[in-house]
């Protein structure tokens, strides 16, 4: 591991002057992302579960009567350990545990490639305490309870001297990972990871160093700490600057301009493990790229150094930041970042495709859209990650059931209107319009886990609900005002929607058949706000769609008109053909009626006979 230091020594040395443009990797244009919560997403190993002295670390407290939460268990059924402990439903469900880890990806990556995703972005593996683990004890570890035997990797853990790469080990759950890297790849998949270089938990080494030695520690300037403990004193007068006040999530020492040396070392080491884990110089047994969290928060000349790094291993490989507004100074030719999470394409959807009462206009929905066109340089439109929800917001469904709120906003018990109810078929008809569109939109669009088997529920921590699976057999979902919700109780039954797992399935196959769709242009054709419809098309080369939507109460009579002499086409979901000869002075006019709340995909073909 020795020669980790000469890649890192230059990238730190040659900086600004050597600062590498970006060059889009071609691998991620238009490609269909899948979102993975790890602890949450399949338990594929019965023997690693989280423990109660890991899961309660950070607690004066730990009930003796804890146990892992059964996959297949009523969400809203509380354990017995949570009614012991008394409280609200919501008071105790951050310490549940589901056991979710690296063997139950793997073992559903078939699952994942049938669906036509090209690659998975998974939310922090790093050891952590938590169950979401953006609170790292470790950035160079794989979380223990991850891998197949925890017990022996946190004796192999505890016996490194962290700060020194050539020391570092290979655990069991580490090795695991490597394995479903190269899973991933053998099935012409990508993978990404969460960065979370911010901060760190209050379990992480160097931290836990500092407070074993207080300002006598080696790490003492790793953080920013405001005063250390007085051992004559009986308080402890150790305090700090956590991640927007919040003492679990210390963040790193830093100044304007760039993270304290200590732990931007310490990042670009671990950087290199996962990048090029048998260091060779050959990066295809790593991870693809990153996700980087509050990646605002952290100094840009960090992230400036730390492409530089990440490209040296990987020229390849995707950097995208976790920023919630238009972000064209990460994102662009000098930006640091490939791409972002590209919530205001959510914020549009939500507002148009959603909202109700609210909605917006149609000339106002696609002006929405054309401002992150106009946003980012053109060739990064098509590596943007289109999403419409995450493991930080509410669920697609859930939206659906609830419209006409700001995004991401008033999605929990302390809105008395919010239903967590299950979703009827009227608001599955809704997401199938929403998948039509975030499929047939230019960029890369992502699918958070479930999504496409009718997951619902509201903001997290509801969103983070055991994958429900096939092969399994679930508890009915039975909403009491325990819960602390006041709307939609009831008994509901949990089960894959297998009519919109299959309709997602034909809508990314489309997408992946066909250029159009994967980098094609993008045109609006037309648009109409009394009637709630519009028209777009894709075109790459011959390869020609146009999307027709309708969103409002009536059908609607469109004409467009075409240069060319005669079209014949496909309406893609009906399988209809025809075809258009009719030429007046505007061209080939093509004329069709579409339904109220539907969607029609046509696919054109130029006949210059
Ligand atoms: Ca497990
Ligand atoms: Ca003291
Ligand atoms: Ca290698
Ligand atoms: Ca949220």
């Amino acid at each position: 591991m020795k020669s980790f230091i000469l890649p890192i020594l230059l990238a730190l040395l040659f900086n600004a002057s050597s600062y590498t443009q970006n060059s889009l990797p071609e691998w991620a244009k238009g490609i269909v992302w899948y979102q993975i919560f790890p602890e949450r997403f399949a338990n594929g190993d019965p023997n690693n579960e989280p423990t109660s002295d890991k899961v309660f670390k950070n607690d004066s407290f730990k009930p003796s009567n804890w146990e892992i939460s059964r996959w297949t268990s009523d969400w809203f059924e509380q354990a017995e350990w949570e009614k012991k402990l008394g409280g609200k439903f919501r008071d105790h469900i951050f310490q549940r545990r589901y056991g979710g880890d690296i063997q139950g990806i793997i073992d559903h990556l078939d699952y994942i490639k049938g669906l036509g995703v090209g690659a998975i972005y998974l939310n922090p593996v790093f050891d952590a305490v938590s169950l979401h683990k953006y609170d790292g004890s470790t950035f160079h570890h794989i979380d223990v309870n991850f891998g197949p035997n925890p017990a022996n990797d946190e004796v192999k853990i505890k016996n490194e001297i962290p700060h020194d790469p050539s020391n570092w080990c290979w655990t069991s759950a580490d090795s695991n990972f490597l394995k479903l890297i190269k899973e991933v790849h053998n099935r012409g998949m990508k993978i990404i990871i969460d960065g979370v270089f911010n901060h760190t938990g209050i379990q992480f080494w160097a931290f836990q160093d500092i407070i074993k030695n207080g300002e006598h520690s080696k790490y003492k300037d790793w953080y920013i700490i405001k005063s250390f403990d007085d051992p004559t004193t009986l308080q402890n007068e150790f305090d700090y600057k956590g991640w927007w006040g919040t003492k679990f999530l210390p963040e790193f020492n830093r100044t304007e301009n760039d993270l304290h040396s200590g732990p931007k070392q310490y990042i670009f080491h671990s950087t290199q493990k996962w990048m090029d884990p048998n260091n060779d110089g050959d990066p295809s047994d790593g991870i693809d790229g990153w996700r980087l969290d509050v990646a605002r928060d952290v100094p840009i000349g960090f992230w400036k150094d730390w492409r530089n790094l990440v490209m040296s291993i990987n020229h390849e490989a995707i950097i995208i930041g976790e920023l919630w507004e238009l972000s064209p100074d990460y994102v662009s030719k000098n930006g640091v970042f490939d791409a972002l999470m590209n919530y205001n394409f959510a914020f549009a959807v939500n507002d148009f495709f959603i909202a109700n009462k609210n909605r917006i206009k149609v000339s106002k929905f696609i002006e929405n859209l054309k401002e992150i066109d106009i946003t980012y340089p053109e060739e990064y439109l098509d590596v943007l990650q289109n999403l419409v929800d995450s493991h930080d917001t509410d669920r697609l469904l859930s939206m659906i059931v609830n419209p006409d709120r700001k995004y991401d906003r008033d999605a929990n018990e302390n809105n008395p209107n919010y239903s967590p109810a299950k979703p009827d078929a009227v608001h599955y008809d809704i997401q199938k319009l929403i998948a039509v569109f975030q499929m047939t939109y230019r960029g890369a669009p992502m699918i958070y886990y479930g999504d496409e088997i009718g997951m619902w529920g509201a903001d997290d921590p509801h969103d983070r609900k055991p994958m429900v699976w096939d092969e399994l057999k679930y508890d009915d979902e039975v909403i009491t005002k325990q819960s602390g919700f006041k709307r939609g109780l009831g008994k509901y039954k949990v089960e894959q929607n297998i009519d919109l797992l299959n309709f997602y399935k034909r809508i990314i196959e489309l997408r992946k058949n066909n250029l159009a769709f994967m980098k094609g242009t993008l045109n609006f054709l037309y648009s109409n706000d009394d009637k709630k419809s519009f028209v777009y098309e894709r075109k790459e080369k011959d390869n020609w769609f146009i999307m027709v939507f309708n969103l409002g109460e009536a059908s609607d009579n469109i004409s467009l008109y075409f240069d060319n002499q005669k079209i014949t086409y496909e309406e893609i979901l009906s399988g209809e053909k025809g075809s258009f000869i009719s030429k007046d002075k505007l061209g080939l006019n093509f004329q069709f009626n579409i339904s109220a709340k539907n969607v029609l995909i046509f696919q054109l073909y130029k006949q210059n006979n």
